[in-house]
């Protein structure tokens, strides 16, 4: 299984793109152009559905080595195998999620300001996504927080950092230059004609 430091391109299956039948097609395609880490998101579905397509998504992931993110519900993986669960600002606590999954497992953050990622840190989070850098459809009320941090956050945290938001293969040099080392692209991919080719190229200019 890739170990989170040397993940440095995030997809998200979100179910606000990818209808429920088209979730494996897409985890196999972004698989095989070659992601390192892989999430489901899936803000609308019920948790019978989000364990279902989990366990789906887990056929493709893990004869890959590409760990299984789940957007919240940290009570799934008690059953459901896979590596982790990614919590936003107004989730419960790390050390909760990893108490009611009960086995050894990822825990992510969303973070929105330097004071947030040192935070996450602090509490013990394996990773943070640092964002929206840009103004994005896929979360469309969240405000953008541009650059100018990149640098800065990369000399206060230490664990991985995912900048999240906007990107995309056409602005990724912009953000690579500002300090970023790595990202998570979630329209981009899933709107892609070719999402296997679209997720080479983004890995190959990372
Ligand atoms: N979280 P796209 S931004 C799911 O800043 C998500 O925490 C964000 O989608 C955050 O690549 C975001 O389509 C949406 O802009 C990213």
């Amino acid at each position: 299984m890739n170990s989170i430091e040397h993940c440095f391109l995030y997809g998200i299956v979100d179910l606000g793109y990818v209808e429920p039948n088209e979730v494996t097609d897409m985890a196999k395609k972004l698989v095989r152009g070659g992601i390192d880490l892989l999430q489901l998101r899936a803000k609308t579905e019920s948790v019978d559905e989000i364990r279902r397509l989990a366990q789906d998504i887990l056929l493709v992931t893990q004869p890959a080595g590409v760990p299984l993110i789940l957007n919240d519900y940290p009570q799934l993986l008690a059953d459901v195998r896979a590596e982790g669960c990614h919590l936003g600002q107004e989730d419960g606590s790390i050390e909760q999620a990893r108490q009611i999954a009960g086995r050894q497992i990822l825990v992510g953050r969303s973070t929105h300001s330097i004071e947030q990622a040192i935070a996450a840190q602090q509490e013990g989070a394996d990773y943070i996504g640092f964002g929206p850098l840009f103004p994005t459809p896929t979360k469309p009320d969240a405000t953008a927080i541009g650059l100018r941090d990149l640098r800065q956050l990369h000399a206060r945290v230490n664990i991985p950092i995912f900048c999240i938001g906007g990107i995309k293969e056409s602005n990724l040099r912009q953000v690579t230059d500002a300090g970023a080392q790595r990202v998570c692209l979630v329209s981009d991919l899933l709107t892609a004609s070719d999402p296997i080719a679209k997720v080479r190229a983004v890995k190959a200019d990372l």
